[in-house]
């Protein structure tokens, strides 16, 4: 494994992706941002579910070790209610659960979306079969909600993350109070993006629900960072005061998981991963996250395929131009560059490369298939 894999803090199951639109009892776009939850000695996964309309409904999967086995309910478990709840006309999306043992049911906080843009609801359930729906509790923008397992004092407490339309105004993470689930009052802001050069600079929100420990509420959070490609969603970590949670007590300045894996760094949005739930298990963390929206086990084949035939004809070149497609390919260094380690001129490093490429498409020509863009 790479150093740069080790420095994390999490590490990925040798299985991974456990879970894709391969192993869907029905068609399926994708398959991602799933809630997790240890219900009847189970593991269950309440999974999004992307249709070929490029809408989302939630479905249930249950595994005996959480990792493989995993019995999918058959059919979509809880759809859009569009009728009651136009707010889900475009589907719902990124579920998280919590025990709320006072009430002996499980609370699944998700985003509904809808013309109105995406917005909080909750339902609530007590077998993962049928459920009550709360309905919208906040107005939209806002997403990435999940509940706090116990009241403090008379009040329930979520975490969400609404989104301002007001320039250079990031979407910061926010705390809300209820007496009822149903009303919800008291919002403050708690923890924000970072600006500027921080891998968390442009918007974050909370992945995970917040997890009990004697320190505090451990708050595992994705960071998103804009680049020339792209959005990257990486994974930090804060800690909330156990009896106030609007006091953060610490905030790591570095993230602890990004996207590394070829599956986290390819698919239907590439360089993401997007946690909604874990659990702590005889003191080891399980964090099930989505990984880049979507995988896709046909494509990833595909280029493994394809990797394998390019790497067993560069194989075949002899040292001299192999070195030189080693260099300007994988280590994408200019001729100049590659001339000075190779101590020979621009112009040999150029001719080297001419015939390296030309033996190379005549070794992948004369293998099945040719060499696939
Ligand atoms: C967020 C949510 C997630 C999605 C992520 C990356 O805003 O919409 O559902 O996984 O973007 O595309």
């Amino acid at each position: 494994m790479s150093k740069k894999l080790e420095y994390e803090l999490f590490t990925r199951h040798p299985d991974n992706p456990i879970l894709s639109v391969e192993n869907w009892p029905y068609k399926a776009n994708s398959v991602f941002n799933a809630a997790a939850a240890e219900v009847n000695g189970q593991t269950l996964l309440l999974v999004r579910v992307e249709d070929y309309r490029g809408m989302s409904h939630l479905t249930a999967a249950r595994s005996d070790n959480g990792i493989d086995n995993w019995q999918i309910d058959d059919k979509p478990t809880l759809i859009p209610d569009v009728e009651k709840h136009p707010e889900e006309l475009w589907g719902i999306e990124d579920p998280r659960i919590t025990w709320l043992a006072e009430l002996n049911e499980w609370v699944i906080t998700y985003t509904s979306y809808s013309q109105g843009g995406p917005l909080v609801s909750l339902a609530t359930t007590k077998d993962f079969i049928s459920f009550k729906r709360i309905g919208a509790v906040m107005p939209p923008e806002d997403k990435d909600a999940a509940l706090f397992p116990v009241r403090f004092g008379d009040y329930w407490a979520m975490l969400h993350r609404p989104v301002s339309k007001t320039m250079n105004i990031q979407a910061n993470i926010w705390l809300s109070f209820s007496p009822n689930l149903k009303h919800w009052g008291d919002h403050q802001e708690i923890i924000h993006a970072r600006m500027g050069g921080w891998w968390d600079s442009v918007k974050i929100g909370l992945s995970s629900p917040p997890m009990e420990t004697e320190q505090g509420w451990l708050i595992l959070y994705h960071g998103v960072r804009t680049t020339a490609s792209g959005s990257i969603y990486r994974l930090g970590l804060a800690m909330l005061d156990l009896n106030n949670p609007a006091r953060v007590l610490h905030r790591s300045e570095e993230w602890i998981f990004g996207p590394k894996a070829h599956y986290e760094r390819e698919g239907d949005v590439d360089d993401v991963v997007f946690p909604c739930g874990w659990f702590n298990k005889n003191g080891t963390v399980y964090m099930y996250y989505g990984a880049a929206d979507c995988f896709d086990p046909e494509t990833v084949a595909q280029r493994n395929e394809t990797r394998d035939r390019v790497w067993a004809a560069i194989s075949r070149l002899d040292d001299k131009h192999r070195e030189v497609i080693i260099l300007r390919h994988f280590h994408n260094l200019s001729y100049d560059k590659i001339a000075q380690i190779l101590f020979c001129n621009k112009g040999t490093v150029m001719s080297r490369l001419y015939y390296a490429r030309k033996k190379m498409k005549e070794i992948l020509d004369s293998t099945k298939g040719g060499l696939q863009k």
